[in-house]
């Protein structure tokens, strides 16, 4: 199948006089300075491909992977346990955590009356940092660089030459009066695109029982997107909805749709160092912890550099430069998540740079897109 062809929004970085485009925002998703997209039919998408599909179709038929993969694919997620050694992830944590507590805006781990959105940085659904340069820290860097989270995915795709996303680390502290919950059940898949063509990641730094914060899935949900939209098409994106296209949110009426189809909603539970992957199809949400635990995690998605365009690959050099952050898209989707807002301004801790910069190693620029396989 031919790719088809995006129309982009426009990746211009935001200058002081510029004026940020604000929506209002009553969901805890997050304000931005990039346009939106809301119109999912207008939206042409590049990134089609069949290589999962095929690996799927192996997975349940004649030759079988006789690995974790059959699983996978058979269910629709799977968590690799130790992706990341243990004693790596807790030293990752605890580099994000000392990352966190160097905001301008007086927040000290120690002091729980600082645990308020005034003395914290600007995170969707309480945790999770798009903006700040987050994704370009030298500890997310390395984090996506550890081979034992870049193999399952090379597994998956039958390939090592692979791009990551510029994706964001969530940090959720818990029990936070200002952070109300309600169920957000989404897939960061847009309705348009057919097909399994993206798992996604999250690469787990924190305990993640029962009780902590963690991802919800709707199991079995995957199976049924296709014939989900046949019947439902698709609605046009709320106001303050998140503005890229690889993203929609389900009322509870869809959600009871599933449920009556069997979809059950599991919580998936994983320790500091596990990799959970997705298939991007899958209905899901985060829940906040009950549990003294701080959520520290990185999303982290891979797929191959040969199903990037020029364009693609061009826009992705565009936000590395910046360190700006992306979607959980590595490959299409190249959208910017722009600078924070805060009360309707530029936040005034935002920067241009990372506090530690990454190294750029060999890996780092591939996977980044900037220097070719
Ligand atoms: O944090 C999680 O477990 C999932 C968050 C999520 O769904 C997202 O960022 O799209
Ligand atoms: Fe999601």
């Amino acid at each position: 199948m031919a790719p088809s062809v995006i129309t982009s929004p426009p990746l211009v970085p935001p200058t002081a006089t510029d004026k940020p485009t604000i929506t209002k925002k009553d969901r805890g998703y997050l304000d931005t300075t990039n346009d939106r997209v809301a119109d999912y039919a207008a939206t042409e998408i590049r990134g089609a491909t069949d290589i999962l599909a095929a690996q799927a179709t192996r997975a349940a038929d004649a030759e079988p992977f006789g690995d974790w993969r059959d699983g996978f694919f058979a269910r629709g997620y799977h968590v690799v346990k130790g992706a990341v050694p243990r004693a790596r992830a807790e030293a990752y944590r605890r580099r994000m955590l000392d990352w966190f507590g160097r905001f301008p805006f007086g927040f000290d781990v120690h002091d729980r009356s600082t645990w308020v959105q005034a003395h914290l940085p600007m995170m969707m659904k309480g945790g999770v940092i798009f903006n700040y340069c987050a994704g370009h820290e030298a500890w997310a860097w390395e984090l996506r660089s550890e081979p034992g989270v870049i193999e399952p995915f090379a597994q998956l795709w039958g390939t090592d030459e692979l791009l990551v996303s510029f994706d964001a680390p969530n940090i959720t502290l818990p029990g936070r009066a200002d952070v109300p919950w309600a169920p957000w059940p989404h897939v960061d898949q847009s309705p348009t695109r057919k097909g399994l063509v993206c798992v996604q990641g999250i690469i787990n730094l924190s305990p993640a029982g029962p009780k902590d914060g963690g991802l919800q899935l709707y199991r079995g949900s995957s199976e049924l997107f296709e014939q989900f939209f046949a019947e439902h098409p698709p609605q046009a994106k709320p106001e303050g909805a998140p503005g890229q296209v690889d993203w929609y949110g389900f009322s509870a009426d869809d959600v009871a749709w599933f449920e009556a189809r069997g979809c059950t909603l599991l919580k998936i539970d994983a320790e500091p160092g596990d990799l959970i992957i997705w298939d991007s199809r899958t209905v899901h949400q985060s829940v906040l912890p009950e549990s003294e635990q701080i959520r520290t995690i990185l999303y982290a998605t891979y797929a191959p550099a040969s199903l990037a365009t020029a364009e693609d690959l061009r826009l992705k050099r565009e936000l590395f430069a910046r360190f700006e952050g992306s979607t959980h898209w590595p490959h299409v989707n190249i959208w910017g998540q722009g600078k924070a807002v805060r009360d309707g301004k530029p936040c005034p801790g935002e920067r241009d740079e990372p506090l530690e910069k990454p190294v750029l190693t060999d890996t780092v620029l591939k996977l980044a897109g900037v220097k070719p396989y």
